[in-house]
């Protein structure tokens, strides 16, 4: 993956940031209902955007470094959106009630980089707004399952070099020892690796809090890596985090 990111930048024109889900393109419009794109404001007025997913009506999955810090302000999620920048009808804007980030998320290494937001109202379902399923309790990828993830990639609304319409790229499941080579910190247990070194496609900051989906279900996050300075390979594992995530949803 590093390889490919080294290489990645070196045959990209100047100026070609890598804000955006890299070799990936634009999907279908309303084609991902359960995105949602996270805007948090901290008391600075400082904005932050990650990607997110509808789990639940009231629920978005999302990662817990998308929170802007203890001294954030507010949060609120877009659903139902393809242009992100443009206001369509077929968006749903919804304040956040209460974020829940994971209790052990730990910003240095990014070890249980998830969290959920409970929204203030409940999502309406329409064509572009649809939730998407967890996986089962067991179930498992594997190296070589093909696996898709989306994202906007923008880090602020005058970055013009972030995309405005929702971008999507193939990802294939690489074997756990892929991972711990490229990124001194890699928790097997609690993550997933996944890329295509032969394709050229990742994702990035942007991306955050995506999900990875695998057989039409949420199998992982998007974390930016335990390595700052490139983009990531590394995934949260979802079904790991299935016993949290339905406490808290069950609970509140
Ligand atoms: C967070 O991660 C770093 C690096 O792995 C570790 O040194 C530190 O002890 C962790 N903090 C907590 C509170 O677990
Ligand atoms: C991150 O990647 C850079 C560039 O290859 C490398 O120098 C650095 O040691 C890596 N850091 C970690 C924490 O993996
Ligand atoms: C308080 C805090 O951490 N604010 C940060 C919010 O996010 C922006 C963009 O990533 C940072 O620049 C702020 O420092």
């Amino acid at each position: 993956m590093l390889l490919v990111l080294i290489l990645l930048t070196l045959l990209l024109p100047i100026g070609a940031g890598a804000e955006e889900i890299i070799g990936g393109h634009e999907v279908k419009p309303h084609s991902h209902p359960y995105m949602a794109f996270v805007k948090s404001v901290d008391i600075e007025g400082n904005r932050r955007y990650c990607g997110g997913f509808l789990v639940q009506d009231d629920f978005v999955l999302t990662a817990a470094h998308c929170r802007n810090s203890s001294l954030h302000r507010s949060m609120t999620v877009t659903l139902g959106a393809h242009n992100i920048k443009a206001k369509e009808e077929t968006q749903q804007i919804i304040p956040v009630a209460k974020a829940i980030p994971h209790p052990d998320y730990n910003d240095t290494d990014l070890s249980n980089d998830i969290m959920l937001l409970k929204l203030e109202s409940k999502a309406k379902r329409t064509k572009a707004v649809r939730p998407l399923k967890l996986p089962r309790p067991n179930a498992q990828v594997r190296p070589g399952d093909v696996c898709r993830v989306a994202g906007w990639g923008i880090r602020s609304f005058d970055d013009t070099k972030g995309s405005a319409r929702l971008q999507e790229a193939e990802l294939i499941i690489q074997k756990d020892e892929e991972c711990k080579k490229y990124f001194h910190i890699y928790f097997k247990k609690m993550e997933i690796c996944a890329g295509d070194p032969k394709k050229i496609q990742a994702t990035s900051k942007g991306d955050s809090g995506g999900p990875l989906v695998c057989k039409n279900k949420a199998y992982g996050v998007v974390s930016s890596g335990s390595n700052k300075t490139i983009s990531s390979g590394v995934f949260i594992k979802v079904v790991y985090f299935l016993p949290w995530i339905r406490r808290n949803m069950k609970r509140l």
